[in-house]
């Protein structure tokens, strides 16, 4: 049987996804990425579950990056099909329809800033490093990292850390833009989970409708974005959440929502 790289508890409405392979610093070779795949596939048809939590294994790694023991598998010819493989998984977990927050617990490097990058916020203990190493080993970043990286920081901010493998510490992250908040060490998951259920007791269909709009918006044109944004907001209107917030907000009680 095929070892277990990638756990998924559910415990309040939130799946909280585990990438454990300690061994290797949680470094994501293909059985995991496939497992990763899967279980956001499980989670998916799962509408018990309103928000799910990325992180890594033990204290001392978020995510490594892509297992370097793999790279002689992969040759010039096939290089550009194994990357499209890897960003498109990470791609669907961008665009899951639900909250995903990154819980950075500690190196979060090349494929492991990718991973936290495509969650919609990035929670980081204090010990986190982040990084995209990949130049070291005379490769680019490929699981996104040469396109999420720049729009999260920008494009000066992003070459310096690709180009010189500059690495980050959490404050830093926190400065530039990369991590929205930085906690003690062993407490990403807590402040995770802290957050989550506050963006839970929110109307759900207004939650997927913002990720949509910003997601898709960050692709267009300002008025291609606001036109997408109008759209949304009719999805929101034609929907029981707005009648349920409404009434609850003239009843002076807290909305019940039922995501419909
Ligand atoms: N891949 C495979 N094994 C890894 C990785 C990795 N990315 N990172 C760490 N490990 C392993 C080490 O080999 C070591 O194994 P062993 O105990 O058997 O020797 C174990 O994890 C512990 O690591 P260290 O002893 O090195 O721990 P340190 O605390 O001294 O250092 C570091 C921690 C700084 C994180 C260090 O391990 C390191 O630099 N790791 C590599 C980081 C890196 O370069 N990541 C980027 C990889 S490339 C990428 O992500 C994008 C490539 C896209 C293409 C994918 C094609 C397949």
């Amino acid at each position: 049987m095929e070892k277990e790289y990638v756990r998924c508890q559910i415990e309040e409405g939130m799946a909280i996804v585990t990438i454990d392979n300690q061994a290797a610093l949680n470094a994501l070779n293909q059985p995991t990425l496939t497992q990763l795949d899967q279980t956001f596939a499980a989670l998916a048809k799962n509408q018990d579950v309103k928000g799910v939590i990325i992180t890594g294994g033990g204290e001392k790694s978020f995510v490594a990056g892509a297992d370097i023991s793999e790279f002689n598998q992969v040759k010039g010819d096939t290089a550009a099909s194994f990357m499209g493989r890897g960003q498109r998984i990470f791609d669907r977990i961008e665009a899951f329809d639900r909250p995903v927050i990154a819980a950075i617990n500690g190196f979060a490097l090349g494929g492991g800033n990718e991973l936290a990058m495509c969650c919609d916020i990035r929670i980081a203990a204090e010990n986190a490093i982040f990084g995209q190493p990949e130049v070291n080993l005379g490769i680019i970043p490929g699981y996104g990292g040469t396109q999420r990286l720049p729009r999260l920081v920008g494009p000066g901010k992003a070459k310096e850390i690709i180009f010189a493998d500059e690495r980050i510490n959490a404050q830093e992250a926190l400065r530039i833009g990369l991590v929205q908040r930085v906690v003690p060490k062993g407490q990403a998951v807590e402040e995770a989970k802290k957050l989550l259920k506050k963006i839970m007791s929110k109307g759900p269909v207004a939650i997927k409708m913002v990720k949509k709009a910003v997601n898709e918006g960050l692709a267009m044109s300002l008025r291609g974005g606001q036109d997408l944004e109008a759209l949304c907001q009719s999805v929101c209107f034609s929907a029981e959440d707005k009648d349920e917030g409404a009434r609850a907000f003239l009843e002076k009680r807290p909305a019940n929502f039922k995501g419909k």
